[in-house]
Formats: C-alpha cells, structure tokens, sequence
C-alpha cells in the first residue's frame, strides 16, 4: 500500500483543510507517488495531478481550472454576482516560478528601485507605505483571455473567460513616489518595471525576464501595491510588491517589482519587444506591432450556462469597459437578433471595475443562445466578431463569448 505524501503547506495555505481538496488528494496519491519516484520536481507533479502548485495551494480549487502550475483560470460558473472577485478564486499567472515561499515573510523590507527620475533611489515597501496609500479596484485580465475562441488554435493557455477578476488593490500611487523623487527626467516616454524574479541559468535575461514598459501616460492611476482585497499582497499574485496599471492588460502589472524607471525608449525584452504584440496569424511578433497596453470593452455572461427550467429567469453576467468606464450592457436571449438593457447590480467601484449584471426574462423550452453586448462611456460598443490574430490577444466579440442554453 501507498502512503499518501502530503502536498507541501505554503506559509497561507488555508486551502488544503478543505474537504473537497483532500478527497481529490487522496485520490491522485497514488499517481503523484509514482510519479515522485521517477524524479520529477514538485511543479510536474502538481501540473500533472492538476492539483494547485504550492504557492497556490491557499486557493478554492473547486472555483479554478488548473491549466499548469503556472496557468489557473477562475470556472465561468465560480464568478458570481458579487463586486469583487474573492482572492482565492482570483487567477494566476507567471510566466517564471515565483520566488521563494519566504519572500512575502517581511513585506516591508522588500525593495523597489526608482530609476530615470530627478533623484533616483532604492525604497522598501515600509518607506512606500509612508509616502501615501490608496486603494483602487480593478479588473486584471490576461491579454490571452478569451483565447480558446480562436478557430487558428492560437497557441498558449486556453483561457476561456476567467483569465480575468476584479479586486482591490491597496497602494501608494506611483505619481506620489515620482513627485517625492523631483519627477521624471526629461524625455521620458515609457514606465519600464521589472519583475523580481530569480532568471533560470544559462539563458539570455532578456529571452525571459518579466519587464514591461507602458506609456507615461499610465502614470495618473498606476499605483506600487502591497495589498489585495484588504490582505497583503499574496506571492501568487505578486507580493510583496506589485505595480498596478488599472485599466492596462495584466501582463503589464508586473509583480514582485524590484525596479521602476523612467525611459525613453521601450525596454527590448522579449516580453516587451516581440511579446504581446497585435498581428496577423501566421506572423512572428515585432516592435512595429500594437503592444497590449490599454483594454477594451468586454462582458460575458455567468450563469445560467447550460440548462435551465422554463419560466422566469435571471440572467447574470459582468462588463467592464477596459481603460474608461463601462456605460451599459445588453442582453440577447436569440443569439443577438434582439437586444434589451441589463441592470447593474451593487455598488459601482469606479472606472476600472466591472460590472456585474442582470436580466431577468422569461425563457420558453427550447435551445436559447445567450449573449451580451458591452458598451464604454465614450459609446465604444463590444464588436460582434474578433480580430483574428497570431497569440489570439484582446477577444472582446460578443458572439463567440456567448452560451448555448437548454430550456426544459
Ligand atoms: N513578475 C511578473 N509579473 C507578471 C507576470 C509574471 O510572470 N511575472 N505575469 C503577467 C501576466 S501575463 C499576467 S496576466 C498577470 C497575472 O497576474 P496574477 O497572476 O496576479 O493573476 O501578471 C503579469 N505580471
Ligand atoms: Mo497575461
């Protein structure tokens, strides 16, 4: 007989006291036994059980598809109808291993670096904490969410619709740390950050390095933050320290942020200079390129998603208009023949929130497609199709985001 082997506790790991967990625990120990004799790290191991890799072990995994141990995505059904996305069903994902568990230990010691400004200087988190704090709720979404929709199998993580959430974030704004340190040097053009990751041997930095640079314009709502959904900032989402650009694709809130600067040009990372980029399908990525910066319109629904009774029913689902406020959104029970307002439903946290909804209508028996249609406050609404393009980034189309309903 096997002994289980008990998955390794993170220092927060409430997640494996839930039931749910150690049944499917116990199930796969077995196969994670084996797989443990042939020599594979942790990481295989958990990406191959599908279980949470350790430093997420703190999470709902019934609220979560595990792609890999570096790719969880929120299930379309765990969203709900809440303002805020809970932090354990928030989704993950890095593109390297995070840092080691004892990072987060000592928050405050953690450093960031402030470059290309009157009077550059190295901060801990402790000094950040005395300049100023706001907190700013926002929607993170992969450039890549909504990627599975992309007839040409664009290839990375096939994230539906919850590479995306909405949360809290708590912080200094980085415009109070520039103006502390006599503001940007002359020229500068773009906030490049870079992550604090440790780079694996014998590979070009640049080939892997976390560093994005975004317009200065993202300086008026860019915020250093140490705190999510009112708690410190957990490693899996970047902690200690993480800059926040609400508004901008996730890629550019770079995590476990060791340094800021002020630059002229863009960084020529590859995650920067051929990443992220908008082309054709087919096409290799280059700077030329739109990069994914700014986020459009978007909204799916939430529930129901594939069976319902007939009668009256309530129709969920949550919109948000990328980088300005979302005005409105419309409900199609008939594939996007008809359309009729949805009502927002709680509180509106600001311009970078989501909105969740509803629409309450009365369904006969029957196959019924339910869609959504957005619109920002500058009257941009959701496109019916998507820009087809290589990595499949920026799907805010309506049509493929909808869901074929059973009445019976
Ligand atoms: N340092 C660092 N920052 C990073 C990443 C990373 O791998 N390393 N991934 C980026 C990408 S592609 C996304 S979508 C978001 C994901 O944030 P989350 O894991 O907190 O959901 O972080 C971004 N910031
Ligand atoms: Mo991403």
């Amino acid at each position: 007989m096997t002994r289980p082997i008990p998955l390794q506790r993170g220092p927060n790991s409430p997640g494996l006291d839930n039931p749910g967990r150690r049944a499917l625990l116990v199930g796969s120990a077995g196969a994670m036994a084996s797989v443990s004799l042939l020599g594979f790290t942790p990481l295989a191991r958990a990406q191959s059980a599908m279980t949470l890799p350790d430093y997420a072990a703190w999470k709902d995994q019934s609220a979560l598809i595990v792609h890999s141990a570096n790719t969880m995505e929120t299930r379309r059904d765990a969203i709900g109808s809440g303002v805020l996305t809970p932090s354990d069903r928030l989704f993950v994902r890095n593109n390297l291993p995070p840092p080691p568990a004892d990072v987060t230990d000592q928050p405050d010691t953690w450093a960031v670096r402030i470059d290309g400004v009157k009077n550059p200087k190295t901060l801990t988190v402790a000094e950040l904490k005395s300049l100023g704090v706001v907190t700013v709720a926002s929607v993170l979404q992969c450039s890549g969410n909504g990627r599975a929709f992309f007839p040409h199998g664009a290839s990375g993580t096939q994230w539906s619709v919850g590479a995306a959430g909405c949360v809290m974030w708590t912080g200094v704004p980085l415009k109070t740390v520039v103006e502390a340190l006599g503001g940007p040097v002359a020229g500068a053009t773009y906030i490049t950050s870079t992550g604090g990751e440790t780079l694996p041997d014998g590979l070009d930095p640049k080939t892997v390095v976390v560093e994005r640079s975004v317009p200065t314009r993202a300086l008026e709502h860019a915020l250093l933050a140490w705190g999510l959904n009112d708690e410190p900032l957990p490693r899996a989402h970047g902690g200690p320290l993480r800059l926040v650009v609400p508004g901008y694709y996730g890629v550019n809130n770079v995590k476990y942020v060791k340094r800021v600067a002020f630059t002229e040009q863009q960084t020529d990372a590859k995650i920067q200079a051929s990443g992220y980029r908008i082309r054709d399908v087919g096409m290799k990525g280059a700077p030329d390129q739109p990069s994914m910066w700014e986020m459009n319109v978007k909204s799916w629904i939430t529930a129901p998603l594939s069976e319902s009774r007939p009668g009256r029913t309530m129709i969920y689902g949550v919109a948000f208009g990328g980088s300005r406020a979302v005005a409105g959104v419309e409900v199609s029970t008939d594939g996007g023949e008809h359309w009729q307002p949805a009502r927002f439903l709680g509180p509106d946290l600001g311009p970078f929130a989501w909105r969740p909804f509803v629409f309450a209508t009365d369904l006969s028996a029957g196959e019924h497609r339910l869609v959504s249609r957005a619109t920002d406050v500058d009257g941009n609404p959701q496109p019916e199709g998507r820009k087809d393009n290589e990595r499949g980034y920026g799907h805010n189309g309506w049509r493929d985001h909808g869901v074929t309903l059973t009445v019976a």
